[in-house]
């Protein structure tokens, strides 16, 4: 069974999850593997300690480790989980098509989870008077100013790149966050409707916040 190794935490106003370790727990489900949870604790993560070092020598989450192997990084384990596992199939087949998918989990990944999306979530794990609201508040302008613009003008159909594949990973995560911050997207109809179309995928009940951690994995 495949271990993943990830930050979650349960708060008065849902479960919270790292936004890239929930993109590989909706790889797992997408893909119907039995998988568990390994906790790491925050602290160690923050303080780098020798153990989470050993398994991601940038002492970040996510990794895994399925059989002898163990992984890191969201992105390239989701590459490695949909080659190893390779139904159903999380990229077009066409090399151009599949290229295209690829620059916009990038999009996604470097644009939106390394840059915006943590001045918004980081602070939703601390106590209401220690969050950086103006951080927050940066965050929000972010994605209003640059992402959503630039994401209305690729959404055509219901996904990023055909069918839901790993363009759209990236954006359960986005979803997730949006679910708890509150953040109003009326602005964007595309946005908004593709936001709640990846809500409402099974996959994303693993990472709802509003699901507890006990009962968090459909395929447990
Ligand atoms: N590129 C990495 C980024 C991983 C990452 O930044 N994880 C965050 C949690 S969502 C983390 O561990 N942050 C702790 C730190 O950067 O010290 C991935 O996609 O897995």
């Amino acid at each position: 069974m495949i271990t993943l190794y990830t930050m979650e935490r349960e708060y008065p106003y849902g479960t919270l999850r790292s936004t890239n370790g929930s993109k590989t727990k909706v790889v797992l489900e997408e893909k119907g593997l039995a998988y568990r949870i390994e906790c790491v604790r925050p602290g160690d993560v923050w303080k780098k300690v020798p153990e989470v070092l050993a398994r991601h020598p940038l002492g970040k989450v996510p990794w895994i480790e399925d059989g002898d192997l163990t992984l890191y990084d969201s992105t390239v384990i989701n590459e490695y989980l949909n080659d190893a596992y390779p139904q159903p199939p999380l990229l077009p087949e066409d090399p151009v098509e599949r290229a295209r998918a690829r620059a916009l989990e990038n999009y996604g990944d470097e644009g939106v989870l390394m840059r915006y999306l943590p001045l918004i979530w980081m602070p939703w794990w601390s106590p209401q008077d220690k969050r950086d609201q103006e951080g927050m508040a940066r965050g929000r302008t972010g994605l209003s100013s640059e992402i959503f613009p630039f994401l209305e003008t690729q959404l055509d159909g219901d996904y990023l790149a055909g069918d839901f594949s790993l363009a759209d990973v990236p954006f359960m995560a986005v979803a997730m966050v949006l679910q708890v911050d509150g953040m109003p997207v009326d602005d964007f109809p595309k946005v908004s409707a593709y936001l709640d179309r990846l809500r409402s995928r099974t996959s994303y009940r693993a990472i709802d916040p509003a699901t507890p951690l006990a009962d968090a994995s459909s395929n447990r």
